[in-house]
């Protein structure tokens, strides 16, 4: 107890200052002097005087110092307390409370089944969602089922009508389509035909006039709905369309013409058909028209032009670049070339720089399988060579104009009823070797 030790000796202090100051004023004598002798002269008190002096106040100081101590131990515990309870505030302040042990369970247990609460209601509503969309489903797929089961409907009941080819096929046939109209046929569409020394029949588009005379067509541009920028083989079996009412275009094949204009001593006659796209008309026919096989590369023949208002451009034009353009844009005895197969007069390719197959010298005035140019005027930058590549006839129209309905067509010489005119052939004989026929 240091506090309590210094507390004491300020009291001693304080005391042995009040004896003093006490001291200076008594007078030693033999009641307040224990031992009084003449050695200590007038100083007092002694020893003794003082320790019975002190004596006297010992019992007061002892409960003075008892009642400080038990302040001292007042204030100590007081101490003490309040320290516990500030430790236990700034606990308090610190920490969340906890809650006791018997309710925390059921807490987290609530709060659990909280959480699986929310969660099945977001399961419930997703699934009601997804109900709803099946059940849209369901309905549309009801009704789509409605509709089809009315369309089988109405396929079965059509279905128990007899079938009807809708393209009506000629029952007559034969070697050409003049011995079909030799039979009494006297209605143009399809027939079968099947000539000499064909393997089989194959159809064809007569054109039977109302005299009996019938014509059969191998070649025929009306829209420009085919392409005839075909290869040799599509040219010798054919492309396009054979329509009853000749409503198509297309190209019969090399080896079906072939096989027809050599299959009888009695020679054919072509006909070239034009019209432009003004609606003017007009024609060319050739004499003895003959079609090679394809170890010739189905050349053509004639022996001569019978007339026609659209001019001998197979015989060649002179258009006025070369002396030689006449020759080297004549037809007559040409083989056929295509894209893949140059058999033409010309060092280039004649049919791959124009995009079609016919019987190309170096190169055409008649070249009617051409490209096809709506409204007929076309120039040298519409095509891809440069050249004049389209359906032109240049006896009667310019090689930059491209006509709108062409025909090829042939018929026995002895049912050919237009007047004969003689055309005699001339042959330049200059050779070049640039193209003929264009600029
Ligand atoms: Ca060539």
């Amino acid at each position: 107890m240091p506090r309590l030790y210094h507390q004491g000796v300020l009291i001693l202090q304080s005391i042995l200052l009040f004896s003093s100051t006490y001291c200076q004023n008594l007078k030693p004598n033999t009641d307040n002097c224990c031992i009084l002798d003449d050695k200590f002269g007038e100083y007092c008190p002694t020893t003794c005087g003082v320790s019975n002096f002190l004596s006297g106040y010992y019992t007061e100081v002892d409960t003075d110092l008892q009642y400080f101590e038990g302040l001292l131990s007042q204030i100590r515990n007081d101490t003490t307390t309040t320290t516990t309870i500030v430790s236990s505030m700034q606990q308090v302040g610190t920490k969340p409370p906890t809650a006791p042990q018997g309710i925390k369970d059921p807490t987290q247990k609530s709060r659990n089944m909280l959480t699986e609460l929310t969660r099945y209601e977001m399961v419930v509503t997703e699934n009601e969602r997804v109900i709803q969309e099946l059940q849209d489903l369901l309905n549309t797929n009801s009704q789509k089922m409605s509709v089809l089961k009315q369309k089988i409907s109405v396929l079965e009941s059509q279905c128990q009508n007899p079938c009807k080819d809708t393209v009506e096929i000629n029952d007559l046939t034969g070697k050409d389509c003049q011995e079909i109209a030799n039979k009494g046929a006297r209605t143009s569409g399809l027939y079968y035909i099947k000539p000499l020394k064909a393997k089989q029949q194959f159809l064809v588009y007569c054109e039977i006039e109302p005299s009996g005379n019938a014509w059969t067509v191998f070649q025929r541009r009306l829209d420009g709905s085919v392409d005839f920028n075909k290869n040799w083989v599509q040219y010798k079996e054919g492309f396009g369309y054979l329509s009853p009412a000749d409503t198509t275009e297309f190209w019969l094949g090399n080896e079906k013409i072939h096989l027809m204009s050599t299959q009888s001593t009695i020679p054919y006659v072509l006909r070239v058909e034009l019209e432009d796209w003004s609606g003017h008309k007009s024609t060319a026919d050739y004499s003895t028209f003959r079609l090679g096989s394809e170890k010739d590369n189905y050349r053509l023949t004639y022996a001569f032009f019978l007339g026609g208002d659209a001019g001998d451009a197979f015989d060649g034009f002179d258009f006025g670049d070369d002396p030689s353009d006449k020759f080297y844009t004549s037809h007559n005895g040409m083989q056929f070339s295509t894209q893949d197969k140059d058999h033409d007069k010309y060092d280039g390719n004649c049919a791959e720089q124009d995009g079609s197959g016919w019987w190309m010298n170096r190169c055409h005035a008649g070249h009617l399988n051409g490209k096809y140019y709506k409204d007929g005027i076309y120039s040298e930058s519409d095509s891809p060579s440069g050249y004049d590549n389209g359906i032109i006839w240049a006896t009667w129209r310019s090689r930059w104009y491209s006509m709108k309905k062409t025909s090829m067509k042939i018929i026995p010489l002895n049912r050919y009823s237009s007047t004969d005119q003689q055309h005699q052939f001339t042959k330049d004989s200059k050779v070049g070797s640039d193209r003929r026929g264009d600029i």
